[in-house]
């Protein structure tokens, strides 16, 4: 599934890594006269660096016309090239699989390291270097184990310089979909840094090749014993001679070891100075951050998946840009009790046409189902939890019992997913409430774990009238690149699109009234950041109620202007004085844009009242 744009880059690498890694394979096993240990090195290093591993190959290794693979693959560069693939076949799949198992294992990245580079380390010692100088030196294994050693060393430390660093960088930076195997961001990162690994392994190799301390390629015959180019041939011949000694000092190999590991260690500690290395592909999941997000070496993993986007593959539901939230939700009555069944899901919800966004829902609605209640109502709400992480539910401003009042570790156990919590309680007032997510309330309500409550009173005479009535429920979205986060006041997490009951202006509902017809407006402060300044043209309104309270005749006041902060409720009354087409919106201009475009004059939380004469 193509979640970001970088996947089309993902599969079309790893595509092309594979049919690279074929072709080099036919090709040596079928027509090239080199050594078997070498061929294998070849088709495993094209596996892992794609195109690059097919380049070398062809300009290398593959004999351009026959009888000339002798001669052509004599020069030095093309050893070192040799050299190199046969020490990165073996480091590279040492650290390959090690990465794959340490994440599968859940250890912090900075044990992944350690574990990476002494499975690289072993891997190439004990099976490339070691077999391919059997091959080219002959003697018993152990003696070319002994031989391989510091050849083994030197390369594999540059090699993990090389490789640590961008797996580091790459794997825990925003897309942490690369640190786990299953993601074929895993396979395309870990790529990368292997092709980074050999180009700092080749300046390494190419001093050993000179030295005579490492070979490259070779010359096997099917026909005769192998002849190899002429510096190994020669040693071939008189392995003990002093020609074919190493050509160098014990003071120049322990200043080539101590240099690599100097290497090794910047590329192990710099990226520490910038990543969480104690992070693991458990603790952050497949987490992938907002941009501009900021991600320090002490941000923890908790913090990373309370600002993760959420997985689109999570998505159980995908209503229609048709369908709209709030829909009043009937009761089961059960011994005269109202019973409310909610059940919460990932969904994609429609905000705009053409703009969904991926919700935390009730019902697959946003905003959530409406619960019409009657003041003195026994209500029941079965909430069953299908989310990706638990949850509770909060009845903001009701006056319940405390074991039902919903914050997690406060007064219950967070329901876990796939269970089933029932909520209990009498509702002992009237006015405008409502319901929202009280476990990580910044994620969950931001992503639309919430919905209206309205109880009339008892009496209906203590209802200040109006001939209309009207929710408004107020949120925040963050969506970017087709990925929604839960948009809060922290850094990469600010808003960019805004809604009006779960739709953004000109997808809004569209009022109709009469001049002389009285609208109640029931704002609620379900966003979770901004105080959103509502404003109504054509006249002011007079505030009746605020926090589900009706005012005192003497205590309403009119005002053309209304701040609804998160958590407060604003009954008003509109009277429509002028017929025409009158704004209800939002008085912070960014908030009535659409990822800051205007759409038929405006955006966001904006809607239209249609007065008629
Ligand atoms: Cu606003």
């Amino acid at each position: 599934m193509i979640l970001q744009p970088i996947d089309y880059v993902v599969y079309a690498w790893l595509a092309i890594a594979v049919l690279s890694a074929v072709y080099v394979a036919f090709d040596q096993f079928r027509h090239n006269p080199e050594a078997t240990v070498m061929k294998w090195g070849f088709v495993l290093v094209t596996l892992y660096t794609g195109p690059f591993g097919m380049l070398l190959y062809v300009f290398a290794d593959k004999e351009p016309a026959p009888n000339t693979h002798e001669a052509f693959v004599a020069p030095l560069w093309k050893q070192a090239v040799g050299s190199t693939v046969h020490c990165v076949a073996g480091d590279a799949t040492g650290i390959i699989a090690a990465a794959a198992v340490t994440a599968l294992l859940g250890l912090p990245m900075w044990a992944d390291l350690l574990v990476e580079y002494a499975a690289g380390f072993l891997c190439g010692l004990l099976i490339f270097q070691s077999l391919f100088m059997r091959q080219m030196m002959g003697g018993t294994y152990a003696e070319n184990v002994r031989r391989s050693f510091v050849p083994e060393l030197v390369s594999m430390n540059m090699m993990m310089a090389g490789m640590a660093p961008v797996m580091i960088a790459l794997m825990m930076g925003r897309d942490m979909r690369a640190m786990w195997p299953g993601e074929p961001l895993f396979w395309f990162v870990m790529s990368i840094g292997v092709t980074v690994g050999f180009a700092l392994a080749y300046p390494a190799n190419l001093w050993l090749v000179s030295r005579r301390l490492n070979h490259g390629l070779m010359t096997v015959r099917k026909d005769r014993s192998p002849a190899h180019h002429h510096e190994a041939h020669a040693m071939h011949e008189s392995p003990g001679a002093p020609g074919a000694l190493p050509l160098v000092t014990r003071a120049q190999i322990a200043a080539v070891i101590a240099f690599t590991l100097l290497v090794l260690i910047a590329g192990l500690s710099v990226p520490a100075a910038f990543f969480n290395l104690r992070l693991s592909s458990e603790s952050v999941g497949r987490s992938i951050m907002p941009p501009g997000m900021i991600m320090t070496t002490t941000t923890p993993a908790e913090a990373m998946r309370d600002m993760a986007a959420v997985d689109p593959r999570d998505v159980s539901y995908r209503a229609a840009i048709s369908e709209r939230g709030d829909r009043t939700l009937a009761p089961r009555i059960e011994n005269g009790v109202k019973v409310f069944d909610f059940e919460s899901s990932v969904i994609q919800w429609s905000i705009l046409p053409g703009k969904s966004v991926t919700a935390y829902a009730i019902n697959h609605q946003v905003p959530g189902p409406r619960l019409d209640l009657v003041e003195g109502d026994h209500v029941r709400i079965r909430y069953t939890n299908h989310l990706p992480e638990p949850s509770t539910l909060h009845w903001h401003g009701l006056v319940v019992p405390n074991a039902m009042d919903g914050p997690a570790f406060i007064t219950q156990r967070p329901i876990a997913p796939g269970e089933t919590f029932t909520y209990d309680f009498v509702v002992r007032q009237s006015g405008t409430y409502f319901y929202h997510s009280h476990a990580q309330p910044d994620r969950q309500q931001a992503l639309g774990l919430y919905g209206a409550i309205i109880v009339r009173p008892r009496d209906a005479s203590a209802e200040v009238p109006a001939d209309l009535e009207y929710v408004v429920q107020l949120q925040e979205w963050l969506n970017r690149d087709g990925l929604t986060y839960p948009a809060m006041l922290m850094e990469g997490g600010l808003p960019n699109y805004f809604t009006i009951n779960g739709k953004a202006y000109p997808a809004t509902d569209t009022l109709r009234m009469r001049v002389g017809q009285r609208i109640k407006f029931r704002f609620i402060g379900t966003n979770n950041n901004f105080i959103h300044p509502m404003h109504m043209h054509g006249g002011p309104f007079t505030i009746v109620a605020r926090d589900g309270v009706t005012l005192a005749p003497a205590a309403r006041f009119e005002a053309d202007v209304i701040n609804v902060g998160p958590g407060q409720r604003y009954d008003v009354v509109w009277p429509a004085r002028e017929p025409g087409a009158w704004l209800l919106h939002c008085h912070i201009p960014h908030h009535t844009l659409n990822d800051n475009v205007e759409e038929h004059g405006g955006g966001g939380l904006m809607l239209l009242v249609i007065v008629a004469p």
